[in-house]
């Protein structure tokens, strides 16, 4: 994690990088910072104009500009990039700047960008400013309101943000690939009030789904439904950054979904209320607790939460097999079914073979099986009591006492108080459990006799 000191203001990256570059300085077009880091960057503090919280992108970074009069300068690159979505899968993918998703884009409601987009495609692009209000010749629809941009050269776009609020940037030329290939960003616009909406932290990213298989690098870019890598800024559990949070924070997140269907984002420990959509801010009165809402697909959802509860406190899709990587679908459901004999023929042929299912899959995220160069594990990741068993979209919202005020570092697993973890107790002899025998249907799971291990006595033993 970088420091703040360790940032130099915007306008000095760019101007440093200008010096290097007479070429582009003559062409008037700002150099374009770029990245191969897939970690999260700190905030970018403004260093003119009026002051605002900057965001931070989970597992990603905010676009310097410069200031060139009463213009603030961007530069999109559109390239081929790749991408970690956790260690040991990479994924050759067309981004903006060095990385997918490009880097969010950050300004103030009346100030005036321009947008310098080059594309380094192998085809033509545009850039769509999704949910911003702007003059119909810059929204970037090829064909319609432009010309495509050719690759090689570059177009530029320049409008006034005339509302504060959260949108979203991707192509709309060829956009079955561009976007299955992961083109997009965010686009934050905070208010030109610094106490409108002000919180304390704000975090943003976008979803994106794949079609990778196992052993390949490309996606799958005509997959219409049967995606197996659901992306948080296109990064899975375990390699999705914590949200580290100071305790009674007023947090912010601002979460893009360009999946192909809805994700139903949940929050443990807390309560929140979208407080803001690509449409603009929700208000007060128009609001409602949720611990669980839905971002539909094409659309963004900004929660509020008061960060009031300490701990390690879960934070994902609750479709569940949106918080699992690469699996094969058509596994089959063995729970209950005896496999002693049909164990016993396979080992005939294949000794080492061993049968999965027949109590639940939970073993798999423990297990070390042997993968496909570049995928990832169906469920993994390990905490401090065991197997977190997830992947896809999970991570972990992270309270604590007394973090410094910009301080995005990963405090490391909470330390509960004494008293205050869920425990075995002491108890009856538990009924052993039985495991490949024939089910009984007293014994078959899902029944009022199934025998579960560690519960204290059978249901109907109970004297209550
Ligand atoms: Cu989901």
């Amino acid at each position: 994690m970088l420091s703040r000191r360790s940032l130099l203001g915007a306008t000095a990256v760019l101007a440093g990088a200008n010096a290097i570059s007479g070429r582009v300085q003559a062409a008037g077009i700002p150099e374009a910072a770029t990245t191969t880091t897939n970690s999260m960057q700190p905030p970018l503090f403004p260093s003119s104009g009026p002051d605002y919280q900057p965001v931070v992108t989970l597992n990603g970074w905010t676009l310097p500009w410069r200031m060139n009069g009463e213009w603030k300068e961007f530069h999109l690159v559109a390239e081929p990039v790749i991408r970690e979505f956790a260690p040991g899968m990479n994924a050759h993918l067309w981004g903006y700047n060095g990385q997918s998703p490009g880097p969010t884009i950050e300004a103030v409601e009346g100030d005036k960008v321009r947008i310098f987009v080059t594309n380094k495609l192998p085809e033509h692009t545009t850039v769509h400013w999704h949910g911003m209000l702007l003059p119909n010749g810059m929204d970037g629809v090829g064909g319609v309101t432009q010309p495509h941009i050719d690759p090689g050269k570059t177009f530029v776009y320049e409008f006034e943000l005339k509302r504060s609020g959260s949108f979203m940037y991707h192509p709309h030329s060829d956009e079955m690939v561009q976007m299955a290939m992961g083109m997009m960003g965010m686009f934050v616009v905070h208010p030109r009030d610094p106490s409108f909406h002000r919180v304390d932290r704000d975090f943003v990213f976008v979803m994106s789904s794949y079609l990778i298989d196992p052993g390949t690098y490309l996606p799958k870019v005509a997959e219409m439904t049967d995606f197996n890598m659901w992306t948080w800024n296109a990064r899975v559990f375990p390699g999705i950054d914590p949200l580290p949070v100071r305790l009674g924070d007023r947090v912010r997140v601002r979460i893009g979904n360009l999946t192909m269907t809805n994700h139903p984002i949940h929050l443990h420990g807390h309560s929140f209320a979208v407080t803001c959509t690509d449409g603009g801010w929700v208000p007060e009165g128009a609001r409602w607790p949720e611990a669980t809402t839905d971002v539909p697909v094409g659309a963004i959802r900004a929660l509020e939460v008061v960060a009031d509860a300490p701990g390690d406190w879960a934070f994902h899709c609750h479709k569940s097999h949106h918080t699992m990587n690469a699996m094969g679908h058509n596994t089959r459901n063995f729970i209950g079914a005896n496999l002693k004999n049909m164990t016993k023929a396979v080992q005939r042929v294949v000794p080492d073979f061993h049968p999965m299912g027949s109590e639940g899959m939970a073993m798999m995220g423990s297990m070390e099986h042997p993968l496909p160069d570049n995928t990832l594990p169906m469920m993994t990741g390990f905490g401090q009591f065991g197997p977190i068993e997830m992947g896809g979209m999970f991570t972990l919202m992270k309270v604590r006492e007394g973090l410094g005020a910009n301080d995005y570092g990963d405090p490391g697993p909470y330390r509960n108080p004494e008293g205050t973890v869920a425990h075995e107790v002491e108890g009856p002899a538990a009924q052993p459990v039985h495991r490949s025998e024939s089910p009984t249907p007293r014994d078959r799971p899902g029944t009022a006799g199934a025998s579960v291990a560690k519960t204290p006595a059978k249901p109907h033993h109970r004297s209550n």
